[in-house]
């Protein structure tokens, strides 16, 4: 069996009970790690939509605070976790760069929630994300990605970020399963949250 065979099958297959499926999308600035997170957490191959940056990209992908990056994600990435015997997710993760973000609005069509993901060292290319976000009156958490950067007080990135109380905050590595989980629980636990006030509401 080869490497890719084996892989998908160490996958679990999705549970007959599932019978709740939420669209949630990833977004964030250029390179903070979107395409890892639906990677990582993924419980079935993940469909990515990557390319190679070349020299044409030079001025235009802001890639200088990434140098290690060699791709970017050009339309989306598609995965798909269960959390729980009914509970399944669906997962898009957005393309990064400005050139893409024509993408974004049809992207969020359908969406329930969505995770920002940031990156300390470039606090200021996650506020389009967060902007297009209240626009569409989009619930969101933001996680913080571990790329070693400032280690900035949870208040001084609230503050940065202009983000009310009322939106949870978490720290994560995307490139880990378990942290990439927890950052979608925290959503979804979010979602339910909201959901239920609104309920209390309206009764
Ligand atoms: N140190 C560290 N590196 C990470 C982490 N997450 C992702 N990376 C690395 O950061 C780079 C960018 O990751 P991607 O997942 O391609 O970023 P993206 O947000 O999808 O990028 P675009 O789609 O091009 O906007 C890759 O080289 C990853 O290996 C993390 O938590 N810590
Ligand atoms: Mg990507």
């Amino acid at each position: 069996m080869d490497s890719a065979t084996s892989d998908l099958t160490a996958r679990p297959p999705l549970r007959s009970t599932a019978d709740n499926g939420l669209k949630i999308v990833v977004v964030g600035g250029f390179g903070v790690g979107k395409t890892t997170m639906v990677r990582s957490v993924s419980d079935i191959r993940p469909l990515n939509t990557e390319e190679t940056m070349t020299r044409a990209g030079v001025g235009v992908d802001d890639a200088d605070d990434v140098p290690t990056k060699t791709t970017t994600t050009i339309a989306f990435d598609f995965g798909r976790i269960s959390l729980d015997a009914r509970t399944v997710l669906y997962l898009f993760g957005a393309p990064g760069q400005e050139r893409f973000w024509f993408l974004w609005d049809r992207l969020f069509t359908g969406t329930l929630g969505a995770v920002v993901l940031v990156d300390t060292r470039r606090l200021v290319d996650s506020w389009y994300a967060i902007d297009r976000l209240e626009h569409h009156g989009m619930p969101f958490i933001v996680a913080r990605n571990d790329f070693g950067g400032p280690q900035y007080s949870a208040d001084d990135v609230r503050e940065a970020l202009d983000l009310p109380e009322t939106v949870p905050l978490i720290d994560c590595d995307a490139r880990s399963r378990e942290s990439s989980k927890e950052v979608l629980i925290t959503l979804v636990d979010h979602l339910y949250a909201l959901s239920s006030s609104a309920r209390e509401r309206t009764t």
